[in-house]
Order: structure tokens, then C-alpha cells, then sequence
């Protein structure tokens, strides 16, 4: 299955290439797309009321400020949505963040951290999801956590061969 990954803006991809490359490099397709709760509502609806029939098993919304993208999708779909607060100034992410972690009881959005390790935590969660009815995908999963835990104690051991 596709992950869908839907921002606010285009001026969020930056700080979202990240999720994507961390998708591509799982081997899951994903559609990334400028819809915003606010400017293009019925847009956001459309997409995702399709979005099922289109083979997305997971639909990952990025937005800063007032963030209601995540809240907006989740309450148009039984697919798992998983909210990205964006870091944006004034206020640092942390209005994105209570936006998107206030849902209220009823209405799920699965919510990520604020700053870099969000967007790719993003990305390993919903390859998690999917890898649940997907045995290849859940083998590299297990492959990269590996190559994950090498890297650091590859690490740990140039400390102390440096340090004697
Ligand atoms: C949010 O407002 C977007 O997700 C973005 O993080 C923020 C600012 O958008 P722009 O004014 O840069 O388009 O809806």
C-alpha cells in the first residue's frame, strides 16, 4: 500500500524531504501533495475521500501554525492519520503541536514530535502500519533498525579506540 504525506504549504517541504526519502528507501510509494485545511478545504476532502480506492493505507498530514490538516482528514477517513506539527516562528511548533495533539475523543490523529526526528518518525510509523500486512516490508524494517543499532556502536567503538 501507498502512504499519502499531505502539507499545509510548499513551504513546509523542506523540512519534509526527510519522510519522503525515509519512504523511498523502505521501498513505499508515496504521494506527497500541497493541501491546506484552510485554503483548498474541499480539495483535502476530495483526496481523501478517494484515497482509499487509490491504495493509500496511510495518510501522514505536515502543517504549522493552526495546524487542522491532520484533524480535518481524520474526520473524513477510517484510515490511520498521523499528524506532523511543523516548527514554524513564531511560536516554535508549539501551536502546531497542541493542535494536532487536542483531538477530541472520537476523532484519532496519531501525533508526531516537533522538529527533525518528527517527519522521520513519521515515515518509520507508517511503514509499521503497513508492514503489518506486508512481510517484505517488515523485513526491512527489521533490516534498518539493524543497520541503525550497527551505526552506533559503530560509533561507540571509534570513541574508545580514541580514547584509548
Ligand atoms: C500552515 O501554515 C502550513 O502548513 C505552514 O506550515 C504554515 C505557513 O504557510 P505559508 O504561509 O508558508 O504558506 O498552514
Amino acid at each position: 500500500m501507498k502512504v499519502a504525506l499531505l502539507m499545509g504549504s510548499d513551504s513546509d517541504l523542506p523540512r519534509l524531504e526527510p519522510c519522503i526519502a525515509q519512504l523511498r528507501e523502505l521501498g513505499i510509494e508515496c504521494e506527497a501533495r500541497v493541501l491546506s485545511a484552510h485554503r483548498t478545504p474541499a480539495d483535502v476532502i476530495r483526496f481523501v475521500e478517494a484515497a482509499p480506492g487509490r491504495g493509500f493505507g496511510v495518510i501522514l498530514c505536515a502543517a504549522g501554525g493552526a495546524a487542522h490538516l491532520a484533524g480535518v482528514v481524520t474526520a473524513h477517513t477510517d484510515l490511520p492519520v498521523l499528524g506532523i506539527p511543523m516548527d514554524n516562528p513564531p511560536l516554535g511548533g508549539l501551536d502546531a503541536l497542541l493542535s494536532t495533539v487536542q483531538m477530541p475523543g472520537g476523532v484519532p490523529v496519531g501525533t508526531l514530535g516537533v522538529g527533525p526526528g518528527g517527519p522521520v518518525n513519521a515515515a518509520l510509523l507508517a511503514a509499521r502500519i503497513l508492514a503489518l500486512g506486508d512481510a517484505g516490508l517488515s523485513k526491512r524494517l527489521a533490516a534498518h533498525r539493524s543497520a541503525q543499532t550497527e551505526k552506533v556502536l559503530a560509533k561507540d567503538r571509534a570513541l574508545q579506540a580514541k580514547r584509548g
